[in-house]
This record gives C-alpha cells, structure tokens and sequence, in this order.
C-alpha cells in the first residue's frame, strides 16, 4: 500500500482513509506517513465530544455539521465506539448522510473500535486527527463515551472539551467519578425539551463551582434540542469562544507542550514495556525464591547496564 503524502494533504479522501488504516494497523510505514504528516499539523480546533451513550452526542454532532459547513468550514470526525468497530460510526455516518452531506468532499467521518487498533487508542486516535489536520480540515471531532481510562486519555489530546449530559439523573455523577468533570470546557444539556432541566443545570452548576473554583475559563452551560437544532448556535459560538480563549491566555501553548510531553512517555512506555516484560519473567525464574522487591532492583540493574 503506497501513500502519497501530496495527494493526502490535497485533502484526498481515499487517500486519508487508507493512511489512516495503515496507521491504525501499524503497517511498515506508518512512521514514514505520520513523519511526513506531522510537519503540516496543529491547524485544526480538535474537539472532543464525550457523554454517556444516548445523551444525544452523534445528533449534536450532525447538527454542529450543519452549522461549520454552511459557514464552510470543512469537518472530520473520529467516533470511537467502545462496543463494536462498526456500528456506533455507521450510525453516525447514515445520520450525516441523511442531512445530505453524502459525497460533500468537506466532511470526512471516520469510525474506531476501542480494541480496533494494535498501538493502543489514544495514540490511534492522535494520529488520526493528525492525518485530519495535514489533509486540511478546520474542525475535527473526536465523539467518545466517556467510560473508561483510554477514553479519557483520547479527551485530553483535545483542544476543546465537550460533555453532553441530558435530565434522566445518574450520568452526572458516572461523569464526575470518571474524572470528566475536571477536564470538560463546556457543559452541553441536551434533551431540554424532556422536563428536569432546572434541577440538571442546579447540580452542574454547584459541581463546576466546586471542581473548576480557580480556572480562569468557567465552562458555559447550554442547553440544546439535538433532534430539532435548538441551541446549536450557542454550542458553536461557545467553541469558537473557548478556541479564542486558548489562544490568548497561551493556554493552548501549555496544553500542546504537556500533551506532547505525555505522548513521548506513553509511546515509549509501550515500546519498553514488552522488553521489561520479558526481562522481568528472566529474572523470576532465574531467581525463584527472591521477594519482589530484589527481582525488581535487578531488572532495573540489567536496564541501567544495557544502557551504559
Ligand atoms: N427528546 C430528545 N431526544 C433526543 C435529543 N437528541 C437526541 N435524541 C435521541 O436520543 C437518542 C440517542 O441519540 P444519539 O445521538 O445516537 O446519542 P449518542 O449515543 O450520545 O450518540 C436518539 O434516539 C435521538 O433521536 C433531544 O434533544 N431530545
Ligand atoms: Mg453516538
């Protein structure tokens, strides 16, 4: 499979979705393609859009759709499904479909099982939206259920961080244990044509008081009607609002420099980790009757003598 690095930043969309597929199976030249990518990255607004399942975010998604591509925008979307590869995105994609973005070259909508990908999900995920960003697009959405640790580390490779809650009880508090809370920019109600609406926006604005008491970006709170369009504007004006903040507070600096930090750690930590692995099994066998704590200290020395 050969990519051609030009016709990717072209914006060429078979040519994204195969590079993405060699990435996502960490084919041979997947360092090739994402070296070549990465100069031509960091123009996006990267936008994660988390929540529980059946909070409405896939409907969001396709109404802030309708909203950046009539301003003409381009948007690529990224869904993460923690249940199967497929049908959370294929949904979503026959939900976009169905607004006749269907062949509209400034939508790409690309889908990701949580077990899908060999390199782990956030770094997939990462190199995804940077394959996104080199193929030209202005806004990329990273849709996730907010469940586990992966899905959370793929929210933090976000600029801008979005949790869609709607009046049913419960998810609130899932959110907060989740540690979604802390890391969310802006707080969408969704549903807010279903009653409980008052009591939501209560009990999220006493959690953003508590978790968010000296940040110097108080997350807005909006409400929306998904399924009719109702407050997508607000949605849209408070991401643009929350970009224009990133940049001026430098805040978008210091979250690209701790994000680049975290992914050089995590990337190498997979790599050393099967190494460690077998050093470790070595060094119990070797050394049957040792505590943990001497097996330890000697693979730590064999690592330290390897380097020297
Ligand atoms: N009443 C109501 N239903 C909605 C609203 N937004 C989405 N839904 C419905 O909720 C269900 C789940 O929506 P979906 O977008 O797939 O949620 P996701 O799992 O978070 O992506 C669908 O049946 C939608 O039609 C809304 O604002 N009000
Ligand atoms: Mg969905």
């Amino acid at each position: 499979m050969d990519i051609q690095i030009e016709k990717l930043l072209q914006g060429d969309h078979r040519t994204l979705a195969k590079a993405i597929s060699a990435v996502e199976n960490r084919s041979d030249d997947h360092r090739r393609i994402m070296k070549d990518a990465y100069p031509h990255t960091g123009g996006a607004q990267v936008i994660g859009i988390t929540g529980s399942p059946g909070a409405g975010k896939s409907s969001l998604v396709t109404e802030l759709v309708k909203e950046w591509r009539s301003a003409g925008d381009t948007v690529a979307i990224v869904a993460v499904d923690p249940t199967s590869p497929f049908s959370g995105g294929a949904l979503l994609g026959d939900r976009i479909r169905m607004h006749a973005h269907d062949g509209d070259p400034g939508v790409f909508i690309r889908s990701m099982g949580t077990r899908g990908s060999l390199g782990g999900l956030s770094e997939a995920c990462q190199d995804t939206v940077r394959l996104m960003e080199a193929a030209g697009f202005d806004r990329i959405i990273i849709e996730t259920v907010g469940v586990g640790q992966s899905e959370l580390d793929v929210m933090k490779t976000a600029d801008t961080i979005v949790l869609v809650l709607y009046p049913s009880g419960g998810d609130i508090i899932q959110a907060f244990k989740a540690g979604i809370m802390e890391i969310a920019d802006l707080f969408v109600i969704n549903k807010a044509d279903l009653p409980g609406v008052p009591q939501l926006r209560g009990e999220l604005e006493d959690l953003v008081h508590m978790t968010k008491a000296d940040a110097t970006w108080e997350p807005p709170i909006v409400e929306t009607v998904a399924t009719s369009g109702s407050g997508r504007q607000d949605v849209v004006k408070q991401i643009k609002k929350h970009h224009e903040y990133l940049k001026s507070s430098g805040e978008k600096h210091v979250r690209r420099a701790a994000q680049r930090e975290t992914e050089v750690m995590r990337r190498l930590l997979q790599r050393v980790e099967l190494d460690v692995q077998q050093e470790i099994h070595r060094a119990l066998e070797d050394n049957s009757e040792a505590d943990p704590y001497d097996v330890a200290e000697m693979v730590y020395d064999r690592f330290r003598r390897q380097e020297e």
